[in-house]
């Protein structure tokens, strides 16, 4: 791609991570062979401001009847995404039938919520697995990608929607104008759609480089995203900014003209100009920091491994292939990754081919270091994991800096 996937204008390269793995693409060793790998490399539009990838494996080599992501294995989002419900059904809804639509409903741990208060809603999850534990829970859910097609389908099979929701699924999809088309002629002329992403605005702060995978094609802030919905007669209303996923915002959305627009847009917008993030320098120097981050990391496992340290690394996120692939970290600094998700255990991690483990082996045998993958999850993984640390256990942390945590 070297045009921008929202509004075609020519983008800028300004970072590659070299060939990377599927970030999810755990596998096992007669796969490694076979293994796929593209390039990521990451871009900015200097005309709309967003942040994207150049290229991008097609969705369904991604997403599929193996998907290894259940958004359940979080306590902590699980809360989040009951607050998230909560909130539309209190703001946005009317008592009438109402109507929700959810993008990338994964196991239904949003739509859950909706479904209890017996709310119609329809979920659209394209990973057969997830979809069916979904299935399962009595949430109605098609498993199959979100389009302009298929959401007008589903308008004349259960009429227009009053919310459109979507959480860390709009950052994945690479055919925006088809999603922006589906949407509009879903949602009733009344309606609301409210997504939430990683932030741009964090992920530069925070030198958070690892939200940078194949999966995340767009990093979008408020002004990229008030551009793109711009073409499509809608309109940012709402910004409210989130702690999920070391940082996030949730977006909301109205046909234009209809709702008042709050006061939190404007500062946004106007936060982001300030940052710098309508501008190809920030980025150039935000590579840099990446390389630094990169370096402190290396540094720092070479010298455990030259002391004869044990490393553990600590939930095995989509998220770390990145990390693990763009430093090199070879099985040899990293003994195995403790993971909760069964679909992963007994694999090796994309590309590097670290083992992956069970919990149960984390807790039965504590190292000298656990190397945080699940960063974004650390008030609740160091929570359950007092006794670690009461032992003498120490976690190694590299966002927003490399830093050992005793
Ligand atoms: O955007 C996405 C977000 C929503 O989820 C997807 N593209 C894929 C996925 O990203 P991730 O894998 O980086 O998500 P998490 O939530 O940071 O990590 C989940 C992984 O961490 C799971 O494999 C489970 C594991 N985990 C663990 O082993 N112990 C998680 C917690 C909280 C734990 O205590
Ligand atoms: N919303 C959940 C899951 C996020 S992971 C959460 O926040 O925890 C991203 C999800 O989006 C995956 O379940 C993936 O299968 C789904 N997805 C990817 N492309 C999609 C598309 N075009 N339409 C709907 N869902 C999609």
């Amino acid at each position: 791609m070297t045009q921008c996937i929202s509004c075609n204008h020519s983008i800028e390269p300004f970072i590659s991570f070299g060939k990377q793995p599927l970030g999810n693409g755990f596998l096992s060793k007669p796969q490694f062979k076979s293994e796929y790998f593209f390039e990521l490399e990451v871009c900015f539009c200097q005309s709309c401001s967003l942040v994207q990838l150049a290229n991008q494996p097609k969705p369904e080599q991604m997403f599929n009847d193996a998907y290894s992501f259940f958004s359940g294995t979080s306590t902590k989002m699980a809360q989040h995404f009951e607050r998230f419900a909560d909130d539309i059904a209190s703001r946005y809804l009317k008592p009438h039938d109402p109507f929700v639509v959810e993008l990338g409903s994964n196991d239904g741990i949003m739509l859950q919520h909706f479904a209890k208060r017996k709310i119609r809603h329809l979920g659209f999850e394209p990973s057969a697995n997830v979809a069916a534990v979904a299935q399962s829970k009595g949430i109605n859910t098609r498993c199959s990608f979100f389009n302009q097609k298929h959401a007008s389908h589903a308008a004349s099979e259960f009429g227009h929607a009053d919310a459109i929701l979507a959480a860390n699924v709009m950052c994945h999809i690479p055919y925006l104008h088809s999603v922006m088309e589906g949407m509009t002629a879903l949602l009733k002329p009344t309606g609301i759609i409210a997504f939430e992403d990683p932030y741009l605005g964090d992920i530069v702060t925070k030198i958070s480089y690892d939200q940078i995978y194949d999966e995340h094609v767009s990093l979008f802030s408020a002004t990229s995203v008030k551009n793109l919905f711009e073409h499509h007669g809608m309109e940012l209303i709402d910004t409210i900014p989130q702690p999920t996923h070391g940082g996030s915002m949730r977006y909301v959305i109205a046909p234009k003209g209809t709702r008042k627009v709050a006061s939190s847009v404007t500062e946004t917008l106007a936060r982001e100009v300030a940052n710098g993030l309508g501008s190809l320098k920030t980025f150039t120097r935000f590579k840099k920091s990446v390389e630094q981050s990169r370096a402190d990391l290396k540094q720092l496992l070479n010298t455990f491994r030259k002391d004869h340290k044990r490393v553990v690394g600590y939930a095995a996120t989509s998220k770390s292939t990145t990390v693990i692939n763009y430093c090199s970290l070879t099985p040899d600094l990293i003994e195995f990754i403790s993971d909760t998700t069964p679909i992963k255990q007994g694999k090796f991690s994309p590309g590097m081919h670290i083992p992956v483990l069970s919990y149960e082996r984390f807790k039965e045998n504590y190292p000298d270091f656990a190397l945080l993958f699940g960063w974004n999850h650390q008030q609740e993984i160091f929570e359950k994991e007092k006794e670690y640390r009461s032992q003498g256990g120490q976690w190694v942390v590299y966002v927003p800096r490399v830093e050992i945590i005793g």
